[in-house]
């Protein structure tokens, strides 16, 4: 018996682009993409705040499968991503496959099949569902006394309006990560004062962000495509030294500490803003900043650091704890994301019934990124545990993909109805994964965005070969199956652990 799977992919970002493109590569041709926002593209499409820029080598950040040989910059801004990503859909025939403006409510299983719901009330079937869902989805709006009284506007970096007035505005930037660090160096200097509001600063590591690439090098990528390849395994290769510092600790590792540090000293001389703008944890706990104008944008007569901790935002301004009032026309909330929800808040239920908020009671976890106890034939790509600080996003993605496709394949000629990974090799894999991270500098204490609400770091611990291993290794023992659906019913040929 064979039969050709029909595949929901939630999220039409990185991931959901990679899963659909793989899943139709490998033959199956029933995918359906459903995107809640009215364009392609994920974090690239929600964002657009001046100054937005990949941390990422352009060369790097793309996938494997559709290289851009013209970059523009060796850092691609968000507009420029954006618009890749857009031209990769086009280019793979992808669109013929979105549903946009379709947020998922609830996705419900049953009878060996998913049903999933629109927020406009349609339901569609499938017999797997991929979640492409994204971490830096939920914009976190800080609680802060008197924030809704503020007499300006108030805007979250992930819901920029263009239509706001800078030139010649006092703004107040809250947050320091990347965003709040690319937001101050950028307005600085169209609008008439920047206050950075940053009551942890972070290291900025200084990296050639506004580099345009060289003539020569688009030139080379245009006309050679063994040249384009081999640059990208060799930048993939070379990426293996951020997952090599980040999970292990060495003299690579302190290497590299020590340049987050000669930044700020060698570009911050007055010794005052240095203490101020010194962090008390280890360079690359966090997700490292980069930039190459910050702490000059700093140190203009427009922008002013503020560590002191806001005590409540008035209608006029933010007054901090050392009873200061900073008038302000306008803040901006570069404060971050509920990175950890996932999927979340749609309705999700698996076997009998069984929601999210029960198998995620202790925080997001997943078997080897990809699988979730309870929730047969659905996958996760770039789920929990994901590599998300240390190797490619595109490259991960695709081998999720391509693991996806591996039980596809086994599904379509009927080796079973339904997969669910077991609970105990889920708990095996955690376990595994949290003795692992203890040597890494994201465990070395410092709070972040990495970490779940249990305090938990929710990234991966090992390099690039391990991910692909473990991805391509399928393990039957692993998981319980369901034999294909016969008419009349479907007949359980084992019950989950
Ligand atoms: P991040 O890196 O999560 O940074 C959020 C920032 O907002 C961080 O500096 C927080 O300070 C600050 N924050 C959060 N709540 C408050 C309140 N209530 N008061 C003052 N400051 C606050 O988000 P980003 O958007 O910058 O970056 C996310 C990722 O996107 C980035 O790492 C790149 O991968 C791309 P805290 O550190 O908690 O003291």
């Amino acid at each position: 018996m064979s039969r050709s799977p029909r595949v929901i992919v939630v999220g039409a970002g990185i991931a959901g682009i990679t899963t659909a493109h793989v899943l139709i590569r490998r033959g199956f041709t029933d995918v359906t993409i459903v995107e809640k926002g009215d364009a392609v593209g994920g974090v690239w499409h929600w964002n657009r705040y001046p100054g937005l820029t990949c941390d990422v080598p352009s060369n790097l950040y793309q996938f494997g499968f559709a290289p851009k040989p013209d970059w523009e910059r060796l850092f691609a801004t968000g507009p420029q991503i954006k618009q890749y990503l857009n031209d990769v859909v086009d280019s793979l025939g992808l669109r013929a496959k979105l549903l946009l403006n379709a947020e998922v409510t609830s996705a419900v299983f049953g009878d060996d099949e998913w049903t999933v719901t629109i927020a406009d009330g349609r339901t569609m079937t499938a017999d797997f569902v991929v979640m492409a869902t994204g971490l830096l989805h939920h914009p976190r709006v800080p609680d802060i006394r008197g924030l809704e009284s503020f007499g300006g506007p108030v805007v979250h970096s992930a819901r920029w309006d263009d239509d706001l007035r800078i030139r010649g505005q006092r703004i107040a930037v809250i947050g320091s990560g990347s965003t709040g660090v690319q937001l101050l160096t950028a307005l600085n200097g169209e609008a008439s004062q920047v206050l950075h509001f940053a009551r942890s600063p972070q290291w900025v590591m200084w990296a050639p962000m506004e580099l345009r690439q060289p003539r020569l090098l688009t030139a080379l990528l245009t006309r050679s495509p063994a040249v384009r390849s081999w640059l990208y395994r060799a930048l993939l290769a070379g990426s293996g030294f951020l997952a090599d510092v980040t999970t292990v600790p060495s003299w690579r590792r302190q290497l590299l500490q020590r340049f987050a540090r000669l930044s700020l000293c060698v570009q911050v001389r007055d010794q005052a803003l240095r203490e101020q703008l010194t962090p008390d944890y280890e360079p690359m706990c966090k997700r490292q900043v980069l930039s190459s104008g910050y702490y000059r944008a700093l140190q203009s007569v427009s922008a002013e650091l503020i560590t002191e901790r806001i005590d409540e935002v008035t209608p006029t301004g933010i007054r901090t704890s050392d009873g200061v009032h900073h008038r302000v026309d306008m803040i901006v909330l570069a404060t971050g994301f509920h990175s950890h929800d996932y999927m979340r808040p749609m309705q999700l239920r698996g076997r009998r019934g069984i929601r999210i908020e029960d198998v995620w009671a202790d925080g997001p976890r997943a078997y080897r990124t990809i699988a979730i106890p309870g929730l047969p034939n659905l996958f996760t790509v770039l789920g929990p545990n994901s590599p998300t600080g240390s190797i490619s996003l595109q490259y991960t993605a695709e081998r999720t993909a391509e693991a996806i496709a591996d039980w596809l394949d086994r599904f379509a000629v009927g080796e079973f109805g339904s997969i669910e990974v077991t609970a105990s090799a889920t708990d095996d894999f955690m376990k595994e994964v949290n003795d692992a991270m203890g040597s890494t500098v994201w465990a070395t204490g410092c709070d972040s965005w990495y970490l779940t609400p249990r305090g938990d770091v929710d990234l991966w611990p090992y390099d690039r070969a391990t991910l692909a291993a473990m991805l391509a290794e399928h393990r039957d023992d692993h998981f319980v199956f369901t034999a294909p659906r016969q008419p009349g019913g479907s007949s359980k040929v084992g019950e989950p652990q």
